[in-house]
């Protein structure tokens, strides 16, 4: 299986580009079905240590659904799937701009969340033009052990968000055990209190925000994965929910520049437009970088071919 691995603002990225699943020739959304249900050992091989980690998010590259698109791709983790990833369709960008299968310019990706565009400014720059994001429910109060009362926005934005704007734990990298054990808590509680994204879907990230420690960003950013890593940059959907939620407060104008600082100081600079029916189109600019152009081998007698599944 022929990978590249990437970071985006620190946060990796593995682009399959061959030895896949044949999920056949659907919607995305269709085949991300048939991966889970049938390929999810495929999964769990590319992402699990000993061959992957927490934090990484696979990216499958594939044949798109949509003529107007010129790749298709979804997104995994240590857990599952994910809708959309920000930090990975850069990645994803500057990797076949690498393999010189991309050239400056746009390139067009359907996603099982729909069409998502990317410019690719330089050999490393990337701007993804993301799904229509947007509040769905403002100043929820869900009760969290050991933290009280908590009060956050839901948002969507390529996945689903609960953002509380001030962190109950110093935005500190120094407090990424105690900002995880948090946001995990409060994962826990939206849960077991019913509290849901639209049509009941789960709310999977959790994201906490403070006062930026550069002066060029607006504000920082902890972000929890669903799997239990923490997103090292500032993560492209958690950024376009929180643009969303600002939009919707009148906080942030059209066109008008937000730049979100990530956990460990790397940034995302984002703006967006009205797309119609209280909705965003946000845009979200990161850099990538190539680490490695690899096989992954699997061998038949090896007793972790298909990751070590933690109990
Ligand atoms: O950048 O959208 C993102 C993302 C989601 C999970 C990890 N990164």
């Amino acid at each position: 299986m022929r990978v590249i691995d990437s970071h985006t603002e620190g946060e990796p990225t593995r682009v399959i580009l061959s030895g896949g699943p044949d999920l056949g020739s659907g919607p995305l959304s269709e085949r991300q079905r048939i991966f889970a249900r049938q390929f999810d050992s495929f999964r769990r091989a590319v992402t699990l240590e000993p061959r992957g980690s927490d934090a990484l998010v696979g990216a499958l590259l594939c044949e798109p659904h949509r003529e107007d698109c010129d790749a298709g791709v979804i997104f995994f983790n240590n857990t599952g799937y994910l809708g959309m990833c920000g930090h990975a369709s850069i990645g994803l960008a500057v990797t076949l701009h690498y393999l010189e299968r991309a050239p400056l310019g746009t390139l067009r990706l359907d996603t099982p969340v729909g069409p998502v565009s990317v410019q690719l400014h330089d050999a490393n720059t990337a701007t993804i033009t993301n799904v229509p994001s947007y509040r769905y429910r403002s100043d929820v109060n869900v009760v969290v052990e050991g933290l009280g009362s908590v009060q956050g926005d839901i948002a969507w934005g390529g996945n689903w968000f609960f953002l509380v704007k001030q962190s109950p734990v110093p935005l500190e990298s120094n407090n990424i055990k105690a900002l995880s054990d948090a946001a995990g808590k409060v994962r826990r509680a939206l849960t077991q209190h019913g509290i849901t994204g639209a049509d009941g879907a789960e709310i999977d990230h959790v994201e906490f925000f403070g006062p930026a420690h550069s002066e060029h960003a607006d504000s920082r950013n902890f972000v929890l994965c669903p799997g239990g890593a923490y997103d090292r940059s500032p993560c492209g959907t958690g950024t376009s929910a929180k643009l969303a939620c600002l939009a919707a407060d009148g906080l942030l104008q059209p066109e008008q520049r937000w730049v979100q600082e990530s956990i460990i100081g790397s940034h995302f600079e984002a703006s967006y437009q009205w797309a119609g029916a209280g909705r965003i189109t946000p845009s979200i600019t990161g850099r990538a970088y190539i680490c490695s152009d690899a096989n992954l081998v699997c061998q038949p007698l090896d007793p972790f071919a298909e990751g070590i599944v933690a109990a």
